[in-house]
């Protein structure tokens, strides 16, 4: 069960539809997948994608670290030695979404050797999670098309609009259009990706106060401490902290100091082992939880809802596990299936997807 190497491979995959948000914009995957290979001949796998404008971490950094630093930490130790490679890991500063891949690359191969599921050995409290869609910013028009196909095509009734633009009625235009098309079918919630002032916020939240919206999130800039509280202390939703609690200390920050009422766990910024201890964390405070996304391809999305489904407190709301359908393809033998607005997870060992080699091979960006 010793870990014997960790590779991690550049590919890129092109979005059909970029996703814009108001922190940045992406056109392609252009992640690194994670392969942690094992005395047993078991590796595990998982993917990093770099979100430079949220956490400042980049293709070529991710591999930089994880070669330089995280594989000779961790190669010799078992499976089993989790703890001991975050530990090892923890003292590198930042990087989380290397580290996470790692992490979780080492979950599927021990998954893979026990012959369990990753979800069932995290908790096991369900077999699947509702989605909820992710609409980056477009005309209005477009935005509400675009719900129309998910809540057809894929039974999804959960949407987290991107606002966050000047002016502001760019973006609650588009709630209200949401609303106005689909009444109480659907739940709505926004992210502003720090794009707004608190005062702006406010204003904005007023402006939506009868839109029934299940949350906001992040609309703000967390370093403005007492802006946010003040906005927070005046919303009737629950407000979500997502790129401001990247870790469980940072929750703790957050929700001790009434700026956030709510928070985002992203397994692609917390692994499994950290993401484990945020959960528990959350559960204690007694605060709601959504399972976030990083802007997964098919594996990310497989370890969120690997992660989101193996407790309940992780699995109460829709989890954002759609915007993979924004790509042209992906690496995956049997891809992620929506139906009924749920993704079921896998019941073969590990994270439970498998890696197509001749797709690797078509992307990957270091041949
Ligand atoms: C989200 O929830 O914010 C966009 C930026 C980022 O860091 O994650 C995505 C989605
Ligand atoms: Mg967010």
């Amino acid at each position: 069960m010793k870990i014997t190497a960790v590779e991690a491979i550049p590919f890129a995959i092109p979005y059909v539809k970029p996703l814009k948000f108001a922190s940045g914009e992406v056109h392609a995957a252009t992640h690194v997948l994670v392969r942690v290979h094992t005395d047993a001949g078991v590796v595990g796998v998982a993917e990093a994608p770099p979100r430079p404008f949220t956490y400042g971490e980049t293709q070529d950094g991710i591999i930089a670290v994880i070669e330089g630093i995280f594989a000779p930490a961790v190669v010799g130790l078992t499976l089993l030695e989790r703890e001991v490679v975050a530990a090892r890991m923890a003292r590198t500063v930042g990087n989380p979404a290397a580290k996470s891949a790692v992490d979780m690359a080492i979950w599927d191969a021990l998954g893979k050797v026990l012959g369990l599921p990753v979800g069932d050995m995290l908790g096991g409290y369900t077999d699947r999670m509702r989605v909820g869609h992710m609409l980056g910013f477009a005309e209005p028009a477009a935005m509400v098309a675009e719900a129309e196909k998910m809540v057809d095509t894929y039974g999804i009734r959960t949407f987290k609009v991107k606002v966050g633009r000047h002016p502001a009625s760019l973006d609650t235009a588009v709630v209200r259009a949401l609303r106005e098309r689909f009444g109480d079918d659907v739940e709505l919630y926004v992210d502003g990706n720090r794009g707004w002032t608190a005062a702006e916020s406010a204003r904005a939240m007023r402006e939506m106060a009868d839109l029934d919206l299940l949350f906001a999130e992040e609309l703000c800039d967390a370093a403005d401490v007492l802006g946010r509280r003040w906005l927070v202390e005046q919303l009737a939703v629950p407000f979500i902290a997502d790129e401001s609690v990247p870790t469980p200390a940072d929750v703790t920050r957050e929700i001790l100091g009434r700026s956030a009422t709510a928070i985002s766990i992203k397994t692609a910024r917390s692994g499994f082992t950290t993401s484990r201890r945020t959960h528990h964390l959350a559960e204690g405070l007694g605060v709601p939880v959504v399972m976030g996304n990083q802007i997964d391809g098919q594996i990310g999305t497989a370890c969120t809802l690997a992660f989101g489904s193996a407790f309940e407190l992780t699995s109460r709301y829709a989890g954002e596990l759609s915007n993979f359908l924004d790509m042209s393809d992906d690496l995956l033998t049997e891809p992620l299936q929506i139906r009924d607005g749920h993704l079921h997870r896998s019941t073969a060992p590990g994270i439970g997807f498998e890696v197509d080699p001749d797709k690797l091979e078509k992307y990957r960006t270091d041949n």
